[in-house]
């Protein structure tokens, strides 16, 4: 069932269409804004959700996630746990996102206990094509620029989008300083799809910011490949 996420017994959302994941950091918005934001991404377009939490502990993640699910499960739109796979055993969220540095794809598949999407954050085209070997779903190719998201790591750039692009076949969401005022810089640098962190959880208006994005990754599909585009 690969970039297939199952969200009830009925509806299948395929991964591949998705184009806007909003990060949800708790780094920036308080826990208790959380839900109010998700349904407000949601409302604006965006197409899966992560629950990004440093530092924060698996039981208040957890009553988060919870929380959190209602929603996006009413909303037919998958949410992605942050670092955490054994989250998954506890709370019926769609999948779970790695870094380099932590779990591998199949223990995340197996804390995890059931099918779930595994998407894995690279910073290379080398790290890029590794997860595809490994058996991520999708991945996070970034950053592309420099971000306080995610400190300490040295932006790639645009360059080498559109080389990943060739080189994997699995969704990539380029991530790192993408705003709405980037973003046709990133589209043109043959990027699909995007993550979005801060530029959605600052936007005086989410809704509105997040249909921005949306308006912009959906024209540029639509100029790239009207009909059916990868
Ligand atoms: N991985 C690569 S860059 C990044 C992550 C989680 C942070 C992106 O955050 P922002 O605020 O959209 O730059």
């Amino acid at each position: 069932m690969a970039g297939l996420i199952e969200m009830t017994s009925d509806t299948l959302l395929n991964l591949s269409e998705c184009r806007l994941y909003g990060i949800i950091d708790l780094g920036y918005v308080e826990k208790s804004d959380a839900t109010c934001i998700a349904e407000a991404m949601i409302k604006g377009g965006v197409d899966l959700i992560q629950l990004r939490g440093k530092e924060r502990s698996i039981e208040e993640l957890v009553e988060l996630a919870a929380e959190l699910h209602e929603l996006t499960a009413r909303l037919f739109t998958p949410l992605i746990m942050n670092d955490h796979a054994e989250i998954a055993r506890r709370v019926p969220v769609e999948g779970v996102h790695v870094g380099q540095d932590d779990d591998s794809i199949e223990v995340v598949r197996r804390k995890a206990g059931r099918a779930v999407v595994v998407g894995k954050s690279t910073h290379s085209l080398e790290q890029a094509r590794a997860a595809q070997r490994e058996g991520a779903d999708y991945i996070g190719f970034g950053p592309i620029f420099a971000t306080p998201t995610k400190p300490g790591y040295r932006p790639i750039g645009l360059k080498g989008i559109k080389q990943a692009h060739l080189d994997v076949t699995l969704p990539i969401f380029c991530i790192g300083g993408i705003k709405i005022d980037n973003l046709e810089q990133v589209t043109a640098a043959d990027a699909r799809r995007v993550a979005i962190v801060s530029g959605l959880l600052k936007a005086p208006d989410i809704v509105e910011y997040a249909r921005g994005c949306r308006k912009l990754l959906t024209l540029k599909s639509e100029i790239r490949n009207p009909k059916s585009e990868i």
